[in-house]
């Protein structure tokens, strides 16, 4: 009987090592919520029993010991002043062009690839991946690591289904039937059309115009350590189309009826904890006295709230003193003249919230697309509050950029 005992505990763990693959997660973007979303990933990664190295600017604390973390917080640097509220409010900076955030974001991943930490990291002979699962950020920069490693990638989208990532694994959508996810104005009259054409001729016009300078920048970036290794350099422009599976943070509920190839997966939703962590002591406090309710707003991490113009801050406290409910906004600084039933937090753990049952209501952040286009895609925000059957209000984030000034009420 000792000896079955021993034989099924040692096929157990020979069962562990084979089933067990080797998974490099990388999300590099300096932004909390894209955070969350690689940490869902890993957690599910983990789960599965694989082992699992996550490159992050967000390093989790006390990791398992499965997962092994790269620390790449040095990028902060890349981004600030970049998402400025401020800048989104005067037009100077339109994250609705989709090549503009193109141009910020390709210079992220390359500033952040040629930072020590990743070349030490890539150019590491012991360094062995079965499977690279990379964030598609508005550039391929990060497909390279498949190269380094010679291995499978799987593309991660934060959102729904759009012609940028969809020709990446099969074909671009069909301007007649779908609306741009930077839509503005999400309609499908003929120049909307018209225009969604044009954009996704220009993105393919871009491509191949462009691809010497991918080229080069792929090179420079994971040349060396690709060579190091033995392996044949390719050509970027065939590498960025040979991901195996992508996996998007999109529900076929919230989105567009596009053509989907069978390795494009819905999996909107993966980044919630299965248990939800209680509420803080003090937080869980003030939701059991307000017996009206509780109303919490955040503009999530990627826009600092700190950075609105005062007047608008404080027309926004002004709108909340009348309120019977109590407010938790997320700001990042202290203000002054709080009335009474505002309380300012400077983080929010915002799924705890919302699963509260006093919470009446929530502002996440989003598009004004959102609701009807890219709902599960900003971010963390809505498919928290639908899952814990809140009523939300989106606050335009990403298309009008002086959205803010109109707290739009969609929908209730
Ligand atoms: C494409 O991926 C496969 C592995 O899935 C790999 O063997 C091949 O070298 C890759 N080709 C390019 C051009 O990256
Ligand atoms: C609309 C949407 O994306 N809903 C998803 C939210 O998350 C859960 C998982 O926790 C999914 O099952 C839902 O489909």
């Amino acid at each position: 009987m000792c000896c079955c005992n021993s034989i099924v505990v040692l096929l157990t763990l020979v069962l562990n090592c084979c089933y067990g693959y080797k998974v490099l997660a990388v999300f590099p973007m300096p932004g909390k919520s894209h955070s969350i979303l690689g940490e869902g990933y890993v957690r599910h990664l983990l789960a599965a029993g694989h082992e699992v190295t996550y490159i992050t600017p967000f390093p989790v604390k006390d990791p398992p010991s499965r997962l092994r973390q790269v620390d790449i917080s040095e990028n902060f640097a890349f981004m600030r002043n970049i998402l400025d509220v401020r800048k989104f409010m005067s037009k100077e900076l339109d994250i609705q062009n989709y090549f503009l955030v193109h141009n910020v974001m390709n210079s992220m991943l390359y500033d952040t690839y040629r930072m020590p930490v990743i070349q030490k990291f890539i150019n590491d002979p012991k360094e062995q991946y079965d499977a690279v699962v990379v964030e598609w950020l508005y550039s391929e920069l990060s497909a390279g690591f498949s190269s380094v490693f010679n291995c499978p990638f799987i593309w991660a989208s934060s959102m729904i289904p759009h012609t940028a990532v969809l020709s990446l694994i099969d074909g671009h959508v069909n301007p007649a039937y779908s609306v741009d996810h930077l839509s503005r104005d999400y309609t499908t009259t003929f120049w909307d059309r018209l225009y969604h054409w044009y954009y996704i001729t220009k993105l393919s016009y871009q491509r191949w115009s462009e691809r010497d300078t991918y080229n080069d920048q792929f090179k420079n970036v994971f040349g060396e350590a690709i060579t190091r290794r033995g392996h044949k350099l390719p050509q970027f422009d065939d590498v960025i189309y040979n991901g195996s599976l992508m996996l998007g943070n999109s529900h076929p509920a919230t989105g567009d009826n596009v053509a989907l190839p069978e390795n494009y997966k819905h999996i909107g939703g993966y980044h919630i904890k299965d248990v939800i962590e209680p509420l803080p002591k003090d937080l869980q406090k003030l939701m059991d006295e307000s017996k009206d309710g509780v109303i919490y707003f955040s503009m999530g991490s990627m826009l600092k709230s700190s950075e609105i113009p005062d007047d608008i801050k404080n027309g926004l406290l002004e709108v909340f003193g009348v309120l019977k409910q109590t407010v938790i906004w997320k700001l990042e600084q202290v203000i002054p003249n709080v009335p009474k039933n505002v309380h300012v937090v400077t983080w929010a753990p915002q799924q705890s919230i919302l699963a509260t049952v006093k919470v009446q209501g929530s502002f996440p952040p989003s598009s004004k697309t959102t609701l009807r286009h890219q709902v599960s895609s900003w971010l963390t925000g809505w498919n928290t509050s639908s899952e814990h059957k809140e009523p939300s209000t989106f606050v335009p984030q990403r298309c009008r950029p002086a959205g803010i000034k109109s707290l739009a009420w969609i929908y209730f």
